[in-house]
């Protein structure tokens, strides 16, 4: 292991114990130097490779070319060193939308080798506070339109001292500061195993966790998913929805442009109606969003131009084959669909356009590897439904916490997901692994009555989870949105009930169906099924609790 260019050790100190580590594979291969800052390789390449002119990051009211970028990055990197007292090791938070400043202050974290703690926009003071305390940090970087949260979060933790806001041009702003400092600024020369970004999980439940990922995670998920899945050429113009403090939108936003040479289009709001209208605007050639965008956008397509797509990416739940097979009708694209985790940082199995199955995520993505185990860790038979457990050059580091043990196996990554691999080497995803309804003794596998069901013509979005049922301990309840004109009434009931039943085995008809306006989701575009399985619950509770009265 490289020395670390950590002052502040409290990331090292936090790592797991090393026999609780993934083993790590393919490195050798990626053949990355010991010492390295991926702040230089990412961005500061670019200038030094000749792209300096190249249109870097365009946001609502900026454009910056990489050198323009790199200068930011260098002005915010000394306001932190000089002004802040930032010290190698040191956590920043970052509380931004989408923007180009956003990404400067971001690289400039990592060029002064300090750790990036970036946070969803939308989330509150109390869930802020948690993070500012797991992540013992006492600077932040926020944007004003965020201040007011921030400030409630101040008051909540006594770790926070400097608050640098973004926006204004007053004395003390970071603007104000970055115009006084100096466009020069020396890498810090960290260890390519030092730590440089703690994620904090979308997790659905229970305390956050924060996985913790080096210098050379940033590079690997490049030069594996993005280089031998995506494809990327130095001309694309990439835009997409998830927050850039979801790993999800980090890579397919910044990191995968960025070693490219490529454009990134960033959008403070991208709901599918923002996607829609920046599309022909900005005209994008590769889209990065969630299976209910694909699917919010399909259904106003005639709204809009979406001829500049190229290459269109899906992540963060299942993508069901008929939203892939209307996005094919409507544009001639083969939606990229790929699994992917915090943990992991990026998409681990995925296929390239002339691979993909329809409804299959894919194989391993080249420098992975995935199995699928029982419940005693042992390898399944093709054909049989287990855990996924994979292994690849990034991997699991939570900062001490005990669920470590659960998410490592073996040296194995078991990310919670019940697939099924097939004769081919195709991984078929069925659920998470503690969302699978046993109806009967039956699994049921709720993504699949929802792809179902979305492939029937009145159906706009659903979700479908288990309901307490006296007899049969769980039954398959349904949770539907319908499309815009239709009405939800008992004879539609029976004929949803019926489509299911003739397109799957039909134990797997869903008993119950409920009409909804919308289903409840997180800020990663994750539909909650917790959330709509408490519904479910407290719907029988008080069916129950008023037939007793
Ligand atoms: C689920 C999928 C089926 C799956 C993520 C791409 O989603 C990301 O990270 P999270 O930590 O959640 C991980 C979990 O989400 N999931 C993600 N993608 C798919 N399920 N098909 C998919 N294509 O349960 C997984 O364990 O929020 C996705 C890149 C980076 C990410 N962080």
């Amino acid at each position: 292991m490289a020395r670390s260019a950590h002052v502040d050790t409290f990331a090292a100190d936090n790592l797991p114990p090393k026999d609780q580590w993934p083993e790590f594979i393919n490195l050798e291969r990626l053949g990355y130097p010991e010492r390295m800052n991926c702040a230089v390789e990412l961005v500061d390449r670019n200038v030094s490779e000749g792209r300096g002119d190249k249109l870097a990051v365009v946001g609502a009211a900026t454009r910056w070319t990489y050198s323009e970028l790199a200068e930011k990055i260098n002005r915010i990197a000394n306001v932190l060193v000089d002004t802040c007292g930032l010290k190698p090791g040191n956590r920043v938070l970052l509380r931004f939308p989408n923007t180009p400043t956003m990404v400067a202050a971001y690289f400039a974290v990592l060029k002064a080798g300090g750790v990036v703690v970036a946070t969803m926009p939308l989330l509150r003071a109390k869930e802020l506070a948690v993070i500012v305390d797991k992540s013992e940090l006492s600077l932040a970087i926020c944007d004003n339109r965020l201040k007011e949260e921030m400030e409630l979060t101040k008051a909540k933790t006594d770790r926070l001292s400097t608050i640098l806001y973004s926006g204004g041009d007053e004395a003390g702003s970071l603007e104000a500061l970055m115009e006084a400092a100096s466009p020069e600024f020396t890498a810090c020369d960290t260890a390519t195993d030092d730590v440089c970004l703690l994620g904090f999980t979308s997790g659905t439940t229970g305390v956050p966790k924060a996985t913790m990922h080096f210098h050379r995670d940033m590079l690997a998920i490049c030069d594996c998913y993005a280089r031998e899945v995506l494809r990327p050429q130095e001309s694309d113009v990439f835009m997409g929805s998830p927050p850039l403090a979801f790993t999800f939108g980090l890579g397919g936003l910044v990191l995968f442009p960025f070693r490219v040479g490529a454009t990134a289009v960033l959008l403070e709001r991208a709901g599918p109606d923002d996607l829609l209208k920046a599309i022909p605007e900005l005209k994008p050639t590769v889209l990065f969003t969630a299976p209910t965008a694909y699917r919010a956008i399909l259904a106003k397509k005639g709204e809009t131009d979406l001829s500049s797509l190229r290459k269109c990416v899906s992540a963060g739940e299942a993508l069901p084959k008929a939203t892939w097979d209307d996005w094919l009708a409507a544009t001639g694209i083969r939606i990229l669909d790929g699994i992917g985790a915090t943990e992991m940082l990026h998409i681990f199995i995925a296929a390239r356009e002339d691979e993909v199955r329809p409804g299959a995520t894919g194989k391993p993505v080249p420098g992975y590897e995935a199995k699928v185990i029982g419940p005693d860790g042992q390898e399944v038979a093709d054909g049989t439904p287990g855990r996924l457990a994979v292994r690849g050059p990034t991997g699991c580091r939570y900062l001490a916490d005990d669920r470590q043990a659960k998410y490592v196996i073996d040296g194995w990554n078991v990310t919670g997901d019940t697939y099924i691999r097939d004769a081919d080497g195709y991984f078929w995803y069925q659920a998470r692994s503690d969302d699978m309804i046993v109806s009967s003794g039956y699994n049921i596998a709720g993504p699949e009555v929802e792809g179902t069901l979305l492939a029937h013509p009145a159906v706009a979005e659903c979700g479908v989870v288990g309901a307490p049922d006296p007899d049969r301990g769980r039954i398959v309840k349904a949770y539907v949105v319908l499309k815009p004109g239709v009405t939800g009434d008992a004879d539609l009931v029976k004929t949803l009930q019926d489509y299911v039943k003739a397109e799957l085995a039909p134990y797997k008809y869903p008993r119950a169906i409920e009409f909804v306006d919308t289903l409840p989701r997180t800020e990663t575009g994750k539909l909650q099924r917790f959330a709509l399985r408490e519904i479910a619950t407290g719907g029988a509770d008080a069916l129950h609790a008023r037939a007793a009265s």
